[in-house]
């Protein structure tokens, strides 16, 4: 039998983007997961409740195990990415080692996606929540007695009713109707979480944050995972939005970046958003992620007065088969002209590329390098082709093409699948030329100046991190 109160930690494990980048870690974000915000919400009422966000705070394994000796929690709740998982294995696997009465729970998209393939390569992990974990794991709370058993009747699991036993199935959870129900994320938990800042280009005030106002995305496109949320897409409504803005403002921040997959997709909620945002004189700055097909010159215009001064677009290719073939439902022409009047609505407009798709030739590559060179873009980024495990461009990747199916490579960075007839080498030269041509050429570096001159608070902060490291 336990304590009547118990004791959660909720942890993401060391792992940053920095890896992979070195110094130009820099223009990554670091921001604690909104999925535990959410999650240690969910839980507080039930339990006492810590975060370490081992993305943020520089914090390594041996950090974590003597913050967990000290605290001795009952329930060690850990989340991770597919790039992560392998950091979270070897994490869950020490804090077992350590502590072997601690409940260890793996939860979020990669978890989800493949989740016994993940237990049976993790024997430390007693628990996997499958999909959206709030209420499953104010559940696991209320059943959890020191057994795993005791968690048999709760929904969305994957437990090992035994240590190293194999992995059994509790029917699957279905997913909150109305996410309003959830209530406002535990923002203050972050306040030890280290340094924290969206990436430096789409950030132009401080203190800055991250948000999530919807759950997943209504689209299939080829290479994304969107198993987490069942292909279902719902919204906060406007009036949590704004609940949700005048609380982080309260807190202190004057910026925010949403990080919705598609912050634009139901035109009426966004309409509402900015009009109260605009009605209540709110001064604070944000960003989106949007789809082409969500924005026009009227809904921009709003945007840009209730306070958006940055949209990311993913663009993703130069090639309208490449589009096709994905299910991007997108034209080569409308992304032009959607990238124009962004621009001319004022706001800044970045466009997120891939290449090496399994059907792809060096010269569909290039088209793609050239197309975002051609467009009015503020900054650019590009991915080699990453086949997430649950994607459709997975199973492809499997069949057609170079793939090394290792999980802590998917960063985005480095190549794990080069297509058919083309080479890494040449997938990098083309990134390479993308990157360098857009970012060296006089026009960009003009407009940068400018920016830079507008988020000089951002530019101190970055030289101060540049040195540092
Ligand atoms: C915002 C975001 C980011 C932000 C901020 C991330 C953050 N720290 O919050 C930034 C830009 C920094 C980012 C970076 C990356 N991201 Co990202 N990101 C997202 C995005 C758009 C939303 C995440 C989110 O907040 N969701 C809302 C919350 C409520 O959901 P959640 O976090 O999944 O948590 C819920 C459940 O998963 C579950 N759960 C999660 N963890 C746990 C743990 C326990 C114990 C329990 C019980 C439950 C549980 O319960 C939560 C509440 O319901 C998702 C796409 C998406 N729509 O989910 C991609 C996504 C998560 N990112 C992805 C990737 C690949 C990355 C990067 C690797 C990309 C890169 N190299 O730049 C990095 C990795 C960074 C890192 N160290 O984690 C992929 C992951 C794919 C995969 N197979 O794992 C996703 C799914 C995008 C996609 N569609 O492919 N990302
Ligand atoms: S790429 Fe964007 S639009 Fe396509 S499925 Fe993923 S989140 Fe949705």
């Amino acid at each position: 039998m336990m304590n009547a109160r118990k004791k959660v930690l909720l942890l993401t494990p060391p792992y940053s983007i920095a890896e992979s980048l070195g110094k130009l870690g820099i223009f990554g974000g670091r921001l604690p997961a909104i999925g535990l915000l959410y999650l240690a919400a969910a839980v507080r009422p039930l339990c006492h409740v810590r975060m370490i966000d081992g993305t943020c705070s520089g914090c390594s394994n041996q950090d974590i195990l003597h913050s967990i000796g000290q605290d001795a929690p009952d329930i060690v709740g850990i989340s991770a990415v597919t790039p992560a998982i392998t950091r979270a294995q070897a994490l869950a696997a020490e804090i077992k080692r350590s502590f072997p009465r601690i409940l260890v729970v793996l939860g979020g998209p990669h978890l989800t996606t493949v989740p016994e393939e993940t237990m049976r390569r993790t024997p430390a992990i007693d628990v996997g929540v499958i999909g959206e974990g709030e209420r499953t794991l104010r559940e696991i709370v209320a059943a959890y007695d020191g057994t795993t058993e005791s968690l048999r009747g709760v929904a969305g699991l994957i437990l090992r009713p035994s240590p190293g036993g194999a992995p059994a199935l509790t029917p699957p959870r279905s997913l909150i109707d109305d996410i309003d129900e959830l209530g406002l994320p535990a923002y203050d938990l972050i306040a030890g979480c280290g340094t924290i800042m969206p990436a430096p280009f789409k950030t132009r005030r401080l203190p800055a944050i991250h948000a999530i106002t919807s759950r997943g995305c209504a689209h299939r496109c080829g290479y994304c995972n969107t198993n987490l949320f069942n292909k279902r897409l719902r919204f906060h409504s406007a009036d949590y939005v704004l609940e949700l803005v005048r609380l982080l403002m309260n807190a202190g921040y004057r910026e925010i970046a949403f990080e919705d997959d598609n912050f634009t997709a139901h035109r009426g909620r966004l309409t509402e958003i900015c009009a109260r945002l605009i009605a209540g004189r709110l001064d604070i700055s944000w960003s989106v992620n949007a789809r082409i097909d969500c924005v026009d010159g009227e809904t921009l215009g709003l945007m840009k007065r209730a306070g958006c001064w940055y949209i990311s677009y993913g663009i993703e290719s130069g090639s309208q088969e490449t589009l096709d073939r994905v299910g991007k439902k997108i034209t080569l022409d409308e992304i032009r002209r959607k990238v124009e009047l962004t621009r001319a609505a004022g706001i800044e407009a970045k466009g997120f590329f891939i290449v090496g798709f399994p059907w792809e030739t060096e010269r569909m590559v290039r088209q793609t390098v050239d197309f975002a060179l051609s467009l009015p873009l503020s900054d650019v980024n590009i991915f080699p082709l990453t086949p997430f495990p649950g994607t459709e461009l997975y199973a492809q990747a499997k069949s057609c093409g170079d793939f090394s199916d290792d999980w802590s490579r998917m960063d985005l960075q480095q190549i794990v699948y080069v297509p058919p007839g083309l080479s890494a080498r040449l997938l990098r030269s083309q990134i390479n030329r993308l990157l360098l041509g857009f970012y060296l050429r006089p026009t960009t570096v003009a407009h940068y100046l400018r920016r830079a001159f507008g988020a000089r608070e951002v530019i101190l902060r970055l030289a101060k991190e540049f040195v540092k490291r």
